[in-house]
Protein backbone atom coordinates (compact mmCIF):
# COMPACT_ATOMS: atom_id res chain seq x y z
CA UNK A 1 0.00 0.00 0.00
CA UNK A 2 1.05 3.54 -0.61
CA UNK A 3 1.60 6.54 1.40
CA UNK A 4 -0.15 9.51 0.85
CA UNK A 5 2.69 12.31 -0.14
CA UNK A 6 0.40 15.00 -0.24
CA UNK A 7 -3.12 16.20 -0.30
CA UNK A 8 -4.16 19.38 -2.38
CA UNK A 9 -7.58 21.04 -2.51
CA UNK A 10 -8.95 23.71 -4.30
CA UNK A 11 -12.72 25.62 -5.05
CA UNK A 12 -13.80 24.72 -8.38
CA UNK A 13 -17.01 25.46 -10.77
CA UNK A 14 -19.67 22.59 -11.41
CA UNK A 15 -22.04 22.59 -13.80
CA UNK A 16 -24.69 24.72 -12.22
CA UNK A 17 -21.87 27.65 -11.77
CA UNK A 18 -21.35 27.00 -8.12
CA UNK A 19 -18.22 26.57 -6.25
CA UNK A 20 -17.65 22.97 -5.27
CA UNK A 21 -14.74 21.14 -4.04
CA UNK A 22 -11.93 19.15 -6.01
CA UNK A 23 -9.28 17.12 -4.17
CA UNK A 24 -5.75 15.24 -5.07
CA UNK A 25 -4.27 12.87 -3.19
CA UNK A 26 -0.50 12.64 -4.17
CA UNK A 27 1.14 8.95 -3.86
CA UNK A 28 3.26 7.32 -6.66
CA UNK A 29 1.03 9.26 -8.90
CA UNK A 30 -1.97 11.93 -8.65
CA UNK A 31 -5.48 11.03 -7.71
CA UNK A 32 -8.22 13.77 -8.23
CA UNK A 33 -11.86 13.42 -6.91
CA UNK A 34 -14.49 16.30 -6.99
CA UNK A 35 -17.75 16.82 -4.96
CA UNK A 36 -21.19 16.90 -6.64
CA UNK A 37 -24.23 19.25 -5.19
CA UNK A 38 -28.10 18.78 -4.95
CA UNK A 39 -30.53 21.28 -5.60
CA UNK A 40 -33.40 19.18 -4.48
CA UNK A 41 -31.48 17.52 -1.08
CA UNK A 42 -33.02 15.34 1.78
CA UNK A 43 -32.89 16.87 5.15
CA UNK A 44 -31.32 13.72 6.93
CA UNK A 45 -28.18 14.39 4.11
CA UNK A 46 -24.44 14.84 5.28
CA UNK A 47 -24.22 18.26 5.37
CA UNK A 48 -22.50 19.21 2.24
CA UNK A 49 -20.94 22.69 3.04
CA UNK A 50 -21.44 23.79 6.37
CA UNK A 51 -19.46 26.93 5.30
CA UNK A 52 -18.51 28.59 2.73
CA UNK A 53 -16.62 26.26 0.41
CA UNK A 54 -13.63 28.98 0.41
CA UNK A 55 -13.75 27.99 4.33
CA UNK A 56 -13.96 24.67 3.62
CA UNK A 57 -10.82 24.26 0.97
CA UNK A 58 -8.62 26.31 3.68
CA UNK A 59 -9.73 23.99 6.40
CA UNK A 60 -9.07 20.66 4.77
CA UNK A 61 -5.45 22.38 3.01
CA UNK A 62 -4.64 23.61 6.62
CA UNK A 63 -5.92 21.32 9.03
CA UNK A 64 -7.29 18.13 7.52
CA UNK A 65 -4.75 17.38 5.11
CA UNK A 66 -2.24 17.43 8.21
CA UNK A 67 -3.80 14.53 10.06
CA UNK A 68 -4.27 12.31 6.45
CA UNK A 69 -0.28 12.79 5.06
CA UNK A 70 1.80 10.34 5.59
CA UNK A 71 -0.71 7.14 6.26
CA UNK A 72 -1.62 4.90 3.79
CA UNK A 73 -3.78 5.51 1.46
CA UNK A 74 -6.15 3.06 2.66
CA UNK A 75 -9.45 4.06 1.86
CA UNK A 76 -11.51 2.92 4.57
CA UNK A 77 -8.86 3.89 7.54
CA UNK A 78 -9.04 7.06 5.82
CA UNK A 79 -12.94 7.31 5.70
CA UNK A 80 -12.84 6.08 10.06
CA UNK A 81 -10.39 9.22 10.30
CA UNK A 82 -12.81 11.91 8.54
CA UNK A 83 -15.42 11.21 10.54
CA UNK A 84 -13.19 10.95 13.86
CA UNK A 85 -12.13 14.72 12.75
CA UNK A 86 -15.89 15.76 12.23
CA UNK A 87 -17.45 14.21 14.85
CA UNK A 88 -20.33 15.16 14.44
CA UNK A 89 -22.35 12.05 12.14
CA UNK A 90 -23.57 13.94 10.04
CA UNK A 91 -20.29 15.86 8.79
CA UNK A 92 -21.98 19.28 10.06
CA UNK A 93 -18.64 20.41 11.11
CA UNK A 94 -16.51 19.20 7.87
CA UNK A 95 -18.83 18.80 5.48
CA UNK A 96 -19.90 15.96 3.49
CA UNK A 97 -18.63 17.47 0.19
CA UNK A 98 -14.83 17.72 1.59
CA UNK A 99 -15.14 14.68 2.98
CA UNK A 100 -16.37 12.93 -0.07
CA UNK A 101 -13.75 13.97 -2.46
CA UNK A 102 -10.94 12.85 0.12
CA UNK A 103 -12.32 9.74 0.52
CA UNK A 104 -13.25 9.16 -3.46
CA UNK A 105 -9.46 10.44 -4.42
CA UNK A 106 -7.76 7.96 -1.73
CA UNK A 107 -10.04 5.08 -2.61
CA UNK A 108 -8.16 5.50 -6.81
CA UNK A 109 -5.06 5.59 -4.87
CA UNK A 110 -5.35 2.93 -3.47
CA UNK A 111 -6.81 1.05 -6.39
CA UNK A 112 -3.71 2.31 -7.96
CA UNK A 113 -1.12 1.04 -5.36
CA UNK A 114 -2.86 -2.66 -6.18
CA UNK A 115 -2.71 -2.43 -9.60
CA UNK A 116 -6.35 -2.74 -10.33
CA UNK A 117 -8.89 -0.22 -11.79
CA UNK A 118 -10.99 2.01 -9.18
CA UNK A 119 -14.53 -0.44 -10.19
CA UNK A 120 -12.38 -3.56 -9.34
CA UNK A 121 -11.26 -2.18 -5.99
CA UNK A 122 -14.81 -0.72 -5.34
CA UNK A 123 -15.79 -4.60 -5.92
CA UNK A 124 -13.29 -6.30 -3.11
CA UNK A 125 -13.95 -3.38 -0.86
CA UNK A 126 -17.59 -3.91 -0.51
CA UNK A 127 -16.90 -7.75 0.05
CA UNK A 128 -14.92 -6.67 3.11
CA UNK A 129 -18.67 -5.05 4.01
CA UNK A 130 -20.07 -8.70 3.66
CA UNK A 131 -21.70 -7.94 0.17
CA UNK A 132 -19.88 -10.58 -2.23
CA UNK A 133 -21.07 -9.67 -5.68
CA UNK A 134 -20.20 -9.56 -8.91
CA UNK A 135 -19.10 -6.79 -11.12
CA UNK A 136 -21.23 -5.58 -14.01
CA UNK A 137 -22.68 -2.96 -16.32
CA UNK A 138 -25.88 -0.92 -14.83
CA UNK A 139 -28.33 0.54 -17.02
CA UNK A 140 -28.29 3.86 -17.74
CA UNK A 141 -31.06 5.62 -16.41
CA UNK A 142 -31.02 9.33 -17.99
CA UNK A 143 -33.33 11.86 -17.59
CA UNK A 144 -34.89 13.70 -20.57
CA UNK A 145 -37.34 15.89 -19.19
CA UNK A 146 -38.22 17.79 -16.27
CA UNK A 147 -38.91 20.71 -13.86
CA UNK A 148 -39.74 20.17 -10.02
CA UNK A 149 -35.88 21.92 -8.62
CA UNK A 150 -34.30 22.14 -11.69
CA UNK A 151 -35.77 24.24 -13.78
CA UNK A 152 -38.40 26.88 -13.59
CA UNK A 153 -41.70 26.58 -15.02
CA UNK A 154 -41.02 23.03 -15.87
CA UNK A 155 -43.24 20.10 -14.90
CA UNK A 156 -44.31 19.19 -11.15
CA UNK A 157 -42.99 16.10 -11.23
CA UNK A 158 -38.90 16.81 -11.53
CA UNK A 159 -37.60 13.97 -13.68
CA UNK A 160 -39.39 12.17 -16.20
CA UNK A 161 -36.52 9.11 -17.07
CA UNK A 162 -35.85 6.65 -19.47
CA UNK A 163 -34.15 3.34 -18.66
CA UNK A 164 -32.26 1.21 -21.71
CA UNK A 165 -31.28 -2.33 -21.53
CA UNK A 166 -28.89 -2.96 -24.80
CA UNK A 167 -26.52 -5.80 -25.41
CA UNK A 168 -23.83 -3.44 -24.58
CA UNK A 169 -23.23 0.16 -22.74
CA UNK A 170 -22.71 1.84 -25.67
CA UNK A 171 -26.12 0.61 -27.00
CA UNK A 172 -28.01 1.50 -23.87
CA UNK A 173 -26.09 4.77 -23.86
CA UNK A 174 -27.04 5.83 -26.72
CA UNK A 175 -30.44 4.60 -26.45
CA UNK A 176 -31.15 7.05 -23.63
CA UNK A 177 -29.87 9.57 -25.82
CA UNK A 178 -31.72 9.43 -29.04
CA UNK A 179 -34.98 9.06 -26.75
CA UNK A 180 -33.36 12.65 -25.38
CA UNK A 181 -33.50 14.16 -29.07
CA UNK A 182 -36.87 12.11 -29.54
CA UNK A 183 -38.70 14.34 -26.96
CA UNK A 184 -37.23 17.51 -28.32
CA UNK A 185 -38.46 16.69 -31.62
CA UNK A 186 -42.17 16.06 -30.48
CA UNK A 187 -42.31 18.57 -28.30
CA UNK A 188 -41.29 20.80 -31.28
CA UNK A 189 -44.37 19.16 -33.32
CA UNK A 190 -46.91 18.92 -30.70
CA UNK A 191 -46.46 22.52 -29.35
CA UNK A 192 -44.95 24.55 -32.49
CA UNK A 193 -43.81 28.26 -30.79
CA UNK A 194 -43.65 26.66 -27.47
CA UNK A 195 -40.46 27.92 -25.57
CA UNK A 196 -37.42 24.56 -24.46
CA UNK A 197 -35.25 25.28 -22.72
CA UNK A 198 -32.93 22.67 -20.59
CA UNK A 199 -32.57 22.06 -17.00
CA UNK A 200 -29.73 21.16 -15.03
CA UNK A 201 -29.09 17.90 -15.54
CA UNK A 202 -29.81 18.72 -19.34
CA UNK A 203 -33.42 17.45 -19.32
CA UNK A 204 -35.90 19.39 -21.66
CA UNK A 205 -38.11 21.61 -20.29
CA UNK A 206 -41.05 23.21 -21.55
CA UNK A 207 -44.58 23.75 -19.73
CA UNK A 208 -46.58 21.26 -20.18
CA UNK A 209 -48.52 19.49 -17.50
CA UNK A 210 -47.08 15.87 -15.72
CA UNK A 211 -49.57 13.48 -18.17
CA UNK A 212 -48.79 15.30 -21.35
CA UNK A 213 -44.79 15.09 -20.11
CA UNK A 214 -45.82 11.39 -19.97
CA UNK A 215 -46.63 10.74 -22.87
CA UNK A 216 -44.74 12.11 -24.98
CA UNK A 217 -41.24 10.39 -22.67
CA UNK A 218 -43.49 7.12 -22.89
CA UNK A 219 -44.12 6.95 -27.02
CA UNK A 220 -40.59 8.84 -27.30
CA UNK A 221 -39.55 5.71 -25.25
CA UNK A 222 -41.60 3.29 -27.25
CA UNK A 223 -40.93 4.91 -30.98
CA UNK A 224 -37.13 4.27 -30.51
CA UNK A 225 -37.21 1.14 -28.71
CA UNK A 226 -39.05 -0.38 -32.05
CA UNK A 227 -36.38 1.13 -34.18
CA UNK A 228 -33.19 0.35 -32.47
CA UNK A 229 -34.56 -2.86 -31.33
CA UNK A 230 -33.12 -2.06 -27.48
CA UNK A 231 -35.99 -2.32 -24.67
CA UNK A 232 -36.34 1.07 -23.21
CA UNK A 233 -38.60 1.69 -20.82
CA UNK A 234 -40.28 5.26 -19.08
CA UNK A 235 -39.90 6.08 -15.20
CA UNK A 236 -39.86 8.84 -12.95
CA UNK A 237 -38.40 10.76 -9.91
CA UNK A 238 -41.32 12.55 -8.50
CA UNK A 239 -38.53 14.41 -5.71
CA UNK A 240 -42.42 14.35 -3.59
CA UNK A 241 -40.87 15.90 -0.63
CA UNK A 242 -40.79 19.20 -3.20
CA UNK A 243 -44.04 19.09 -3.50
CA UNK A 244 -45.18 18.31 -0.09
CA UNK A 245 -46.62 21.09 2.37
CA UNK A 246 -46.13 20.12 5.86
CA UNK A 247 -48.79 22.28 7.20
CA UNK A 248 -51.60 21.34 4.50
CA UNK A 249 -50.21 17.95 5.08
CA UNK A 250 -51.41 17.76 0.93
CA UNK A 251 -48.68 17.24 -2.17
CA UNK A 252 -49.09 20.67 -4.19
CA UNK A 253 -49.22 20.41 -7.62
CA UNK A 254 -50.00 23.09 -10.20
CA UNK A 255 -53.98 23.41 -10.15
CA UNK A 256 -54.68 20.27 -7.44
CA UNK A 257 -53.47 19.59 -4.21
CA UNK A 258 -53.12 15.64 -2.99
CA UNK A 259 -53.46 14.38 0.36
CA UNK A 260 -51.40 10.86 1.11
CA UNK A 261 -54.29 8.60 -0.18
CA UNK A 262 -54.74 11.01 -3.40
CA UNK A 263 -50.50 11.00 -3.58
CA UNK A 264 -50.70 7.07 -3.25
CA UNK A 265 -54.06 6.24 -5.96
CA UNK A 266 -52.10 9.14 -8.53
CA UNK A 267 -48.34 7.57 -8.43
CA UNK A 268 -50.19 4.20 -8.91
CA UNK A 269 -52.62 5.10 -11.65
CA UNK A 270 -49.29 6.98 -13.58
CA UNK A 271 -47.43 2.96 -12.70
CA UNK A 272 -50.14 1.16 -14.65
CA UNK A 273 -51.04 4.11 -17.35
CA UNK A 274 -47.78 4.35 -18.77
CA UNK A 275 -46.54 0.68 -17.44
CA UNK A 276 -43.25 2.20 -15.64
CA UNK A 277 -40.51 0.71 -14.36
CA UNK A 278 -39.17 2.74 -12.15
CA UNK A 279 -40.68 5.81 -9.74
CA UNK A 280 -38.16 7.40 -7.29
CA UNK A 281 -39.25 9.44 -3.75
CA UNK A 282 -43.20 8.85 -5.04
CA UNK A 283 -43.51 10.66 -1.03
CA UNK A 284 -41.95 12.94 1.09
CA UNK A 285 -38.87 11.90 2.89
CA UNK A 286 -40.27 10.75 6.10
CA UNK A 287 -43.35 9.40 5.24
CA UNK A 288 -41.57 5.29 5.62
CA UNK A 289 -45.33 4.31 5.83
CA UNK A 290 -46.54 5.31 2.95
CA UNK A 291 -44.10 4.35 1.02
CA UNK A 292 -44.55 0.95 2.32
CA UNK A 293 -48.06 0.84 0.95
CA UNK A 294 -47.22 2.34 -2.49
CA UNK A 295 -44.63 -0.73 -3.06
CA UNK A 296 -47.01 -3.15 -1.62
CA UNK A 297 -48.88 -2.47 -4.48
CA UNK A 298 -46.55 -1.58 -7.13
CA UNK A 299 -45.83 -3.67 -10.24
CA UNK A 300 -42.23 -1.61 -10.94
CA UNK A 301 -39.40 -0.51 -8.85
CA UNK A 302 -40.20 1.94 -5.99
CA UNK A 303 -36.71 3.79 -5.27
CA UNK A 304 -36.04 5.81 -2.06
CA UNK A 305 -33.41 8.73 -2.36
CA UNK A 306 -34.54 11.45 -0.11
CA UNK A 307 -36.25 8.87 2.26
CA UNK A 308 -32.84 6.78 2.92
CA UNK A 309 -30.15 9.12 1.99
CA UNK A 310 -27.51 6.33 1.41
CA UNK A 311 -27.55 6.22 5.19
CA UNK A 312 -27.69 2.29 6.13
CA UNK A 313 -29.05 3.34 9.47
CA UNK A 314 -32.32 5.01 7.86
CA UNK A 315 -32.09 2.30 5.34
CA UNK A 316 -31.98 -0.77 7.73
CA UNK A 317 -35.47 1.22 9.31
CA UNK A 318 -37.24 1.03 5.89
CA UNK A 319 -36.28 -2.41 4.94
CA UNK A 320 -37.81 -3.96 7.98
CA UNK A 321 -40.86 -2.21 6.81
CA UNK A 322 -40.62 -2.65 3.06
CA UNK A 323 -40.76 0.48 2.66
CA UNK A 324 -39.34 0.14 -1.32
CA UNK A 325 -37.42 -2.15 -3.02
CA UNK A 326 -34.72 0.44 -4.38
CA UNK A 327 -32.08 2.33 -3.39
CA UNK A 328 -30.37 5.23 -4.68
CA UNK A 329 -26.78 5.27 -3.57
CA UNK A 330 -25.22 9.41 -4.02
CA UNK A 331 -21.93 8.94 -2.06
CA UNK A 332 -22.02 12.89 -1.09
CA UNK A 333 -25.50 12.06 0.67
CA UNK A 334 -23.35 10.21 3.46
CA UNK A 335 -19.70 11.52 3.02
CA UNK A 336 -17.51 8.69 2.64
CA UNK A 337 -16.71 6.05 0.07
CA UNK A 338 -16.88 3.28 3.14
CA UNK A 339 -20.75 4.67 4.54
CA UNK A 340 -21.99 4.08 0.83
CA UNK A 341 -20.78 0.46 0.46
CA UNK A 342 -22.60 -0.33 3.67
CA UNK A 343 -25.63 0.94 2.02
CA UNK A 344 -24.89 -0.70 -1.36
CA UNK A 345 -24.41 -3.50 0.98
CA UNK A 346 -27.22 -3.97 3.19
CA UNK A 347 -29.06 -3.51 -0.81
CA UNK A 348 -27.70 -6.18 -2.49
CA UNK A 349 -28.15 -8.85 0.94
CA UNK A 350 -31.62 -7.48 1.02
CA UNK A 351 -32.84 -7.91 -2.85
CA UNK A 352 -33.16 -3.92 -3.56
CA UNK A 353 -31.96 -3.01 -6.10
CA UNK A 354 -29.29 -0.70 -6.08
CA UNK A 355 -29.30 2.93 -8.13
CA UNK A 356 -26.17 4.28 -8.23
CA UNK A 357 -26.37 8.42 -9.24
CA UNK A 358 -25.19 11.58 -9.92
CA UNK A 359 -26.20 15.06 -8.45
CA UNK A 360 -27.95 17.62 -10.13
CA UNK A 361 -24.47 19.77 -9.83
CA UNK A 362 -22.12 17.62 -11.42
CA UNK A 363 -18.32 18.08 -12.27
CA UNK A 364 -16.64 16.05 -15.27
CA UNK A 365 -15.42 13.40 -12.70
CA UNK A 366 -16.75 9.98 -13.29
CA UNK A 367 -16.34 7.58 -9.97
CA UNK A 368 -19.67 7.35 -10.04
CA UNK A 369 -19.20 5.13 -13.13
CA UNK A 370 -16.98 2.42 -11.70
CA UNK A 371 -18.71 2.55 -8.44
CA UNK A 372 -22.05 1.83 -10.53
CA UNK A 373 -20.22 -0.98 -12.44
CA UNK A 374 -18.40 -2.68 -9.75
CA UNK A 375 -20.80 -2.94 -7.27
CA UNK A 376 -22.68 -4.59 -10.34
CA UNK A 377 -25.57 -1.97 -9.90
CA UNK A 378 -28.53 -2.61 -11.95
CA UNK A 379 -28.56 1.12 -12.77
CA UNK A 380 -26.79 4.13 -13.10
CA UNK A 381 -28.94 7.63 -13.09
CA UNK A 382 -26.19 10.13 -14.57
CA UNK A 383 -28.37 12.30 -17.45
CA UNK A 384 -28.88 11.47 -20.74
CA UNK A 385 -26.38 14.29 -22.24
CA UNK A 386 -24.24 17.57 -21.55
CA UNK A 387 -20.67 17.29 -20.71
CA UNK A 388 -20.54 16.25 -17.22
CA UNK A 389 -22.98 13.70 -17.78
CA UNK A 390 -21.24 12.04 -20.82
CA UNK A 391 -18.28 12.17 -18.34
CA UNK A 392 -19.76 9.11 -16.51
CA UNK A 393 -21.51 7.62 -19.11
CA UNK A 394 -18.27 7.69 -21.98
CA UNK A 395 -16.55 5.77 -18.82
CA UNK A 396 -19.17 3.05 -18.55
CA UNK A 397 -18.04 2.52 -22.40
CA UNK A 398 -14.29 2.70 -21.75
CA UNK A 399 -14.84 0.28 -18.89
CA UNK A 400 -16.38 -2.43 -21.29
CA UNK A 401 -13.87 -1.74 -23.95
CA UNK A 402 -11.51 -2.45 -21.19
CA UNK A 403 -12.81 -5.76 -20.28
CA UNK A 404 -13.74 -7.37 -23.43
CA UNK A 405 -10.57 -5.79 -25.70
CA UNK A 406 -12.19 -3.78 -29.17
C1 LIG B 1 -32.31 13.52 -7.44
C2 LIG B 1 -31.10 14.28 -7.88
C3 LIG B 1 -30.39 13.80 -9.08
P1 LIG B 1 -30.45 16.50 -6.75
O1 LIG B 1 -33.24 14.07 -6.84
O2 LIG B 1 -32.32 12.32 -7.58
O3 LIG B 1 -31.20 13.66 -10.21
O4 LIG B 1 -31.29 15.65 -7.83
O5 LIG B 1 -29.03 16.23 -6.98
O6 LIG B 1 -30.86 17.92 -7.03
O7 LIG B 1 -30.89 16.04 -5.39
MG1 LIG C 1 -34.19 11.95 -6.48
Amino acid sequence: MSSIKALRARKVLDSRGNPTIEVDIITDGLFRAAAPSGASCGEHEAVSFPKSVDECVSEVKDGIAKRIVGRHADVVEIDKLLREIDGTGNFSRIGGNPAVAISMAVAKAEASSKGIPLYAHVNKLLGSFGCKTKTGMPMPLGNVLGGGAHAVGGTNIQEFLVVSQGKTASESVFANAQVHKRVKEKLMGKYPGIAIGKGDEGAWVARVDDEEALEIVSSACSQVGDESGVSIKPGLDMAASELWDGKKKKYIYRGVERTNDEQIDFVLGLIEDYRLYYVEDPMEQNDFDGFARLTKKAHCLVCGDDLFVTNAARFSQGIKIKAANSILIKPNQIGTMSDMLMAVALAINNGYAAVVSHRSGETADDTIAHIAFGVGAQMIKTGAVGGERIAKLNELIRIEEGLYGN
